[in-house]
């Protein structure tokens, strides 16, 4: 049952003479399309992160943030070329903004997350409210929101960003526009979205508008406080070590509706079980040092590296040393679409 049809000359004779009226035998193609597990395009990969800001400074040298709009390198995967795409549903670049830029403000149907790699003290701004940014925060630019990003520190600044971009071209579901002048209006100050949202209340008439998390800037230090309370009482996963997910809190989902996010710490001299799940996902250290065993391949990685595990594929970690990766996928999208499946240790 798992042969292919046999070519005739009178098959190929009737593809042909069908094909100009674009139609085509599934026959031909079905084992193909329908297949019995995940056949992925992406394939497994690490950016090392002292080379790619190498490109990056020079990259700041041959264009102003505010000519290029944003001064990003693409994160392309190896078998996604020219596709923007890290993942098949995904896109990954690392953004640099110098000390005085502005990328001007515009805003777009994709969502955007931010994980600040390398800076402290540069600015996001959305809806007319700025957060300042440190090493480790993860920033959400929820979809159709305003959105520039400004550095009046005296430091370069770089993040990871992560966007649904190749998601929603499938979707042909684009729309983007430009504000007229590089920085929106404020209109609320510094911390007030992590007052009225951040601090486990939400204000008593608040009604949710959108299905993005109202938090936009969780902060590491809050975050990597968490994971080391977790240790001292919780057991490690065997896949996972101690992983947690960030959350919208006027939900209980994801933080964003098309990718999620997530911290998860792996202990000194750990060795995860195999593990496997349908979301192709972006992964980057924030602290320590191992080696990710990806399908066939091995790569070693430190703090800042990037890497990209794709759908399917058998997933391992072994680190040297405590180890924080904050990560990303679309598995919000396939948990809502009921396609979304895992597979712990050699089962
Ligand atoms: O910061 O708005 O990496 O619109 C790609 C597209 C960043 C952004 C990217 C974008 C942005």
């Amino acid at each position: 049952m798992d042969a292919q049809p046999t070519q005739t000359p009178e098959r190929a004779a009737y593809y042909d003479k069908i094909a100009p009226g674009n139609l085509a035998p599934l026959w031909e193609n079905l084992k193909a399309l329908v297949t019995p597990e995940p056949v992925s395009p992406c394939q497994p990969f690490r950016w090392r992160y002292a080379e790619v800001r190498e490109h990056l400074m020079e990259a700041g040298r041959l264009i102003t943030a505010k000519e290029a709009e944003r001064r990003v390198l693409m994160l392309e995967n190896p078998g996604l070329r020219g596709q923007a795409s890290v993942t098949h549903s995904l896109y990954a670049g690392l953004q640099l903004i110098l000390p005085g830029e502005v990328a001007p403000a515009h805003r777009h149907t994709q969502s955007a997350l931010r994980f600040v790699i390398e800076g402290d003290g540069a600015y996001t701004a959305v809806d007319g409210e700025k957060t300042l940014m440190r090493e480790g925060d993860f920033v959400i630019t929820p979809n159709w929101t305003w959105h520039d990003h400004g550095n009046d520190s005296d430091r370069p600044m770089v993040w990871l960003d992560g966007l649904d971009i190749p998601l929603v071209r499938l979707l042909d579901a684009s729309f983007a526009e430009t504000w007229p002048e590089d920085r929106q209006p404020l209109s609320r100050p510094v911390g007030d979205s992590p007052a009225r949202f951040g601090e486990g209340l939400l204000p008593i008439d608040w009604r949710p508008d959108a299905k993005t998390s109202p938090v936009f800037n969780y902060p590491y230090e809050r975050s990597r406080a968490a994971l080391e309370k977790l240790r001292e009482t919780r057991d490690w996963d065997p896949c996972h070590g101690l992983k947690l997910r960030y959350i919208n809190p006027a939900s209980g989902d994801w933080a964003m509706p098309t990718i999620g996010t997530c911290l998860q710490l792996l202990p000194k001299g750990f060795t995860s079980a195999p593990y496997q799940s349908t979301d192709g996902t972006v992964y980057t250290a924030v602290e320590g040092a191992g080696r990710v065993t990806i399908g066939n391949e091995t790569f070693d990685f430190g703090a800042k590296d990037v890497f990209v595990v794709p759908s399917w594929h058998r997933l391992q970690f072994d680190v040297d040393e405590d180890t924080v990766l904050f990560s990303y996928s679309d598995r919000p999208v396939q948990e809502k679409l009921d396609l979304w499946r895992e597979r712990r240790g050699n089962a």
